[in-house]
C-alpha cells in the first residue's frame, strides 16, 4: 500500500458567530471558537479536521487553549518520531496519550480527510462506509419559554429533519417534554440531559419520563457513573443513550457489558477519531446496540467527516447532523451541508471528506496560526501515493 507522506500540521483558530445562543445543562455557546487543523503532505495535498474542544472545559475535560498545547507538544513530536504511514496508523502511534480525544481526533480525522484525497476516493467509502444517504435529525437547545420550544420543533419538523432531541436538566425537564408531545403526537423524540441529574436525587423525574414514549434519555448521568447508568436503566422502560461516558472501545465494552445503555452516540471527537468511532460502531453491531452519530456544533469541515462516520453500517438512528445553514450564517466550506426534503443527507461522490474547504474565508478569519514541522529532517522520502 503506498504511504502517506506527511509534512507539516497548521492549527488555524478562528470563531464563529452561532445563529441562535444554544443552551444545554452546562451553560449557553454564543459563539464557536474553534481550532481547523490542515494535514499536508510532500505533494501538497491537504487534509482537513476539526477540534471538537468547546472554549471551556464544561462538555468533558478538554477546551480549545488545552488542545492547542496537546497538538503543538505532543502529537505532532510524536508524529515526526514515528511518522504515520496511512491514517489507520495514527491512532495506534498517538495511543499513549491518555485523554484528549479531541485532540488526537482533529489531526487524525485531518490524515483520513488528507489520505483519501491522495487515493481519489471519498472518505466514507475510504472508511468502508455502506449507507449512502445519512438520516438526520436536531438537537434543540433549552428555550426562553415552551412556545419559543414549540415553533422550534415545529419549524425543524417542516424542514424534514427525522428525529427532534430537546435538551433538559432538572427542573426544565417533564414539561418540555409533554408540551412537544400534546402539541406534535407520535414524533421521534428524545431527551439529552448532558449529565445533569444523579440517581440519588432524580431517579423519580426520570423514571416519569417513560410516560412519553421517548426513543432514548441521553446521558442522564456523570460520564464517570456506569454503574449507576446501569442501575437506572433497570428501572426505566425507555432506552438510555451514553454520550459523555463513551471516551473510547473500552468504555463502550464496559458500558454493555454492565447494561448502563442500549444505545450509543457516537461522536469523532469524544472517542478521538475515525479509527476509534469505527472500531466501537462494529462492536455496537456486533451487540445489536444501535449508534447514531452526534454533534458538538461543528463548522462544515466537522459536519462533512460526520456524514463519513455514519454511513458506516452500525449507524442505524438519525443523528445530530444538520444544514450548514442552521447555525452558521456563512460556513467555512465552498459548497455547504445541506438536508434533503426528507431529512437525509448524502454522502458524496468527491474525494475526502467530499466538500472543499473555503481557505480564503479560514485564512481572513483566523486569528491564531503555527505550522508544525512533522518530518524528520534527514527523513528519506516514502513512496509516493500513486506507485
Ligand atoms: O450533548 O450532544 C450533545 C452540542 C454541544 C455539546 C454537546 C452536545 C451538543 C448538541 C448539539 O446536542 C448537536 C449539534 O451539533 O447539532
Ligand atoms: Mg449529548
Amino acid at each position: 500500500m503506498a504511504a502517506i507522506d506527511l509534512k507539516q500540521i497548521r492549527l488555524n483558530e478562528i470563531c464563529l458567530p452561532l445563529k441562535h445562543a444554544f443552551e444545554t445543562s452546562f451553560g449557553v455557546t454564543t459563539e464557536r471558537r474553534m481550532i481547523i487543523v490542515e494535514a499536508i503532505d510532500a505533494s501538497g495535498a491537504v487534509g482537513f479536521g476539526e477540534c471538537t474542544a468547546m472554549e471551556r472545559p464544561l462538555y468533558s475535560h478538554e477546551s480549545v487553549d488545552a488542545a492547542w498545547t496537546v497538538i503543538a507538544g505532543t502529537i505532532a513530536p510524536m508524529l515526526s518520531a514515528e511518522p504515520a504511514a496511512a491514517a489507520e496508523d495514527v491512532a495506534r502511534i498517538l495511543g499513549p496519550i491518555k485523554g484528549n480525544q479531541m485532540s488526537n481526533a482533529a489531526v487524525e480525522t485531518a490524515i483520513w480527510d488528507l489520505e483519501a484525497k491522495l487515493l481519489g476516493v471519498p472518505l466514507w467509502k475510504h472508511l468502508g462506509g455502506t449507507n449512502e444517504t445519512i438520516n438526520s435529525g436536531v438537537s434543540i437547545g433549552l428555550q426562553s419559554s415552551v412556545d419559543v420550544l414549540l415553533e422550534k420543533v415545529e419549524a425543524e419538523l417542516a424542514a424534514g429533519y427525522q428525529r427532534i432531541k430537546l435538551k433538559i436538566k432538572p427542573g426544565r425537564d417533564l414539561e418540555l417534554v409533554r408540551a412537544v408531545r400534546e402539541r406534535f403526537g407520535d414524533i421521534l423524540l428524545s431527551v439529552d440531559a448532558n449529565s445533569a441529574y444523579t440517581l440519588a436525587e432524580h431517579a423519580g423525574v426520570l423514571q416519569q419520563l417513560d410516560d412519553f414514549g421517548l426513543l432514548m434519555i441521553e446521558q442522564p448521568l456523570r460520564a464517570g457513573d456506569l454503574i449507576d447508568h446501569a442501575k437506572l436503566q433497570a428501572k426505566l422502560t425507555t432506552s438510555i443513550c451514553l454520550d459523555e461516558s463513551i471516551a473510547s472501545f473500552v468504555d463502550a465494552q464496559q458500558a454493555i457489558e454492565l447494561g448502563a445503555c442500549r444505545i450509543i452516540n457516537i461522536k469523532l471527537g469524544r472517542v478521538g477519531g475515525h479509527s476509534a468511532a469505527r472500531s466501537i460502531q462494529q462492536l455496537a453491531r456486533d451487540n445489536d446496540i444501535p449508534v447514531w452519530c452526534g454533534g458538538m456544533l461543528e463548522s462544515g469541515i466537522g459536519r462533512a467527516h460526520n456524514i463519513a462516520m455514519s454511513s458506516l453500517p452500525g449507524f442505524v438512528l438519525p443523528g445530530d447532523i444538520s444544514a450548514s445553514a442552521r447555525y452558521w450564517a456563512q460556513d467555512i466550506l465552498l459548497d455547504k451541508v445541506t438536508v434533503n426534503p426528507n431529512g437525509t443527507i448524502n454522502a458524496r461522490p468527491t474525494p475526502g471528506i467530499g466538500y472543499e474547504a473555503d481557505t480564503h474565508r479560514i485564512k481572513t478569519l483566523t486569528t491564531r496560526t503555527e505550522t508544525l514541522n512533522v518530518s524528520r529532517p534527514n527523513r528519506q522520502a516514502i513512496s509516493s501515493y500513486n506507485s
